[in-house]
């Protein structure tokens, strides 16, 4: 795609995307025009986020002249495809680009993309946590909550950027091309967005097809959506594996985690000495052990990095205890998937909180594994009756519906007995209450240490 300095940019979402997109392109010399379909977007944070107060702002629909008068929409990534604007942007030629793709063609350096359905924040973390102490030049963005667009210009070409990408962002990616990607396993999420399966599945697979044979990709070995991948890349595709002993890749051998490539092999640790708890970590910490040797880091350094990662914010997250109970906040659990691993991991019997935005999921599987766990849940937000009707069936437990986080706290305090777990682990996004995950775990963290 040519970019054109005299045609402005429509800059699509006035979040955290769309800002640093906003600056990044003012800086580069570019013209933006930011869109937001919320006509009451708070425009004095925009000027103070974009640095200047010098654009054209378009709020609520937006005009034809507009979308003749732009080159490409750079989209922030909570915007569906089919929103009617969007769909007029399509029709009319405009391409779409993501603020992924936007920050990647001013960036330098090395990339690493971390996708998958669940562990990526964990596993981007991680990739971070390693690799800053190799090359101190190295910074994890995106979908982890600090956009591309932001650190983009602090990239040189001996930095390394790991950057965390929702399919959402990945929608509108077409010219990235990961030195090192990693899927971390695929199951069923954001379909009201996605439509289909496969149409998710092939999202969280497109960037492996940029990559060229010099690049690497990993992915979970027992993961069925990502047998394929081989035949889809022309990367070198390695695998880990928490069931069975791999000819080359990181797997797991009577509890120790062995990294076997190139002819060598080497006793990372044992999976009890990780700070982190269940079987998906484990799966987490073997990526990132994958990925840092893939990267070159020294093996040494892997080892004393991954036995000095601690727990990632909002993600089973201790946060205090009141009268013997204790309070775990997992903010982050935005698909059914997310508990059942939470159930794994956490210290029966659980007072639950759950629910929030509805994107239509499948809850019976989750709900099964609540048995001989859970006492009691609370359940709030607009999911909040699906997933009672869900225990009613398949796992039937008391229940209660709350109006808000406090009333759910307070709830789920008073059904607590000494020695329970309060568990915040919500198993749905949480757009129907709050901006975004970490909100809504912050509030319930503070109502917490209230109690
Ligand atoms: N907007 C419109 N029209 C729409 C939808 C939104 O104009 O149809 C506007 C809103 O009015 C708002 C803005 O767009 O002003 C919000 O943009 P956004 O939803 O893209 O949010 P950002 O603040 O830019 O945050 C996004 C990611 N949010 C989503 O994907 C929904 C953040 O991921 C990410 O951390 C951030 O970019 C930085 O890269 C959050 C998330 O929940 C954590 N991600 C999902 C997940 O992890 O499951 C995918």
């Amino acid at each position: 795609m040519d970019w054109k300095k005299d045609a402005p940019i429509l800059v699509a979402g006035a979040g955290i995307s769309g800002t640093n997109a906003l600056r990044l392109i003012l800086r580069e010399g570019y013209t933006p025009i930011l869109y937001d379909g919320n006509p009451k977007v708070d425009l004095e944070k925009v000027y103070a986020k974009a640095g200047s107060r010098d654009f054209e702002v378009v709020l609520g629909d937006l005009p034809e002249d507009v979308i003749r008068r732009v080159q490409f929409c750079a989209m922030s990534p909570g915007i569906s495809l089919d929103k009617p604007f969007v769909q007029q942007l399509i029709g009319a030629g405009v391409p779409l680009v993501s603020e992924i793709s936007l920050a990647y063609h001013f960036s330098q350096g090395k990339v690493a993309v971390v996708t998958g359905t669940n562990g990526k924040t964990t596993t981007t973390t991680l990739i971070g946590h390693i690799m800053e102490a190799v090359n101190p030049k190295t910074r994890t963005v995106g979908n982890i909550g600090r956009p591309y667009s932001e650190y983009v210009r602090e990239t040189t070409e001996d930095s390394l950027t790991v950057i965390e990408m929702s399919s959402f962002q990945i929608e509108t990616t077409e010219d990235l091309v990961p030195d090192l990607l990693v899927i971390t396993n695929i199951r069923a999420d954001h379909l009201d967005r996605h439509g289909s399966m496969e149409n998710y599945v092939a999202l969280k697979k497109k960037l492996s097809m940029n990559q060229r044979p010099d690049q690497v990709c990993i992915i979970n070995g027992e993961d069925p959506w990502l047998r394929d991948l081989p035949e889809l890349t022309k990367a070198r595709v390695l695998r880990f594996s928490s069931q069975r002993e791999l000819e080359e890749g990181c797997f797991l051998k009577e509890g120790e985690i062995i990294l076997r490539l190139d002819g060598q092999e080497f006793d990372i640790c044992h999976k009890d000495q990780i700070q982190l708890l269940g079987m998906h970590n484990t799966e987490n910490i073997m990526t990132g052990i994958l990925a840092a040797y893939a990267l070159g880091a020294p093996v040494e350094v892997i080892r004393r990095q991954v036995l000095s990662f601690t727990a990632v914010p909002h993600r089973m997250e201790y946060v205090c205890t009141k009268k013997g109970v204790q309070y775990y906040n997992d903010s982050k659990a935005t698909n059914p998937d997310s508990v059942i691993k939470a159930m794994e991991v956490v210290t029966p019997p659980v007072v639950l909180i759950a629910g929030g935005f509805d994107r239509g999921a499948d809850y019976r599987e989750m709900v099964e594994s609540f048995r001989g766990k859970v006492r009691s849940a609370v359940l709030l937000g607009k999911t909040a009756r699906n997933i009672g009707a869900a225990i009613d069936s398949f796992c039937p437990l008391p229940w209660t519906l709350a109006e808000s986080m406090e009333e759910a706290v307070r709830l789920a305090a008073s059904q607590a007995k000494e020695g329970d777990t309060v568990l915040l682990s919500p198993a749905c996004a949480s757009w129907d209450m709050y901006p975004n995950f970490e909100v809504r775990g912050d509030e319930f963290k503070q109502l917490a240490k209230e109690l």
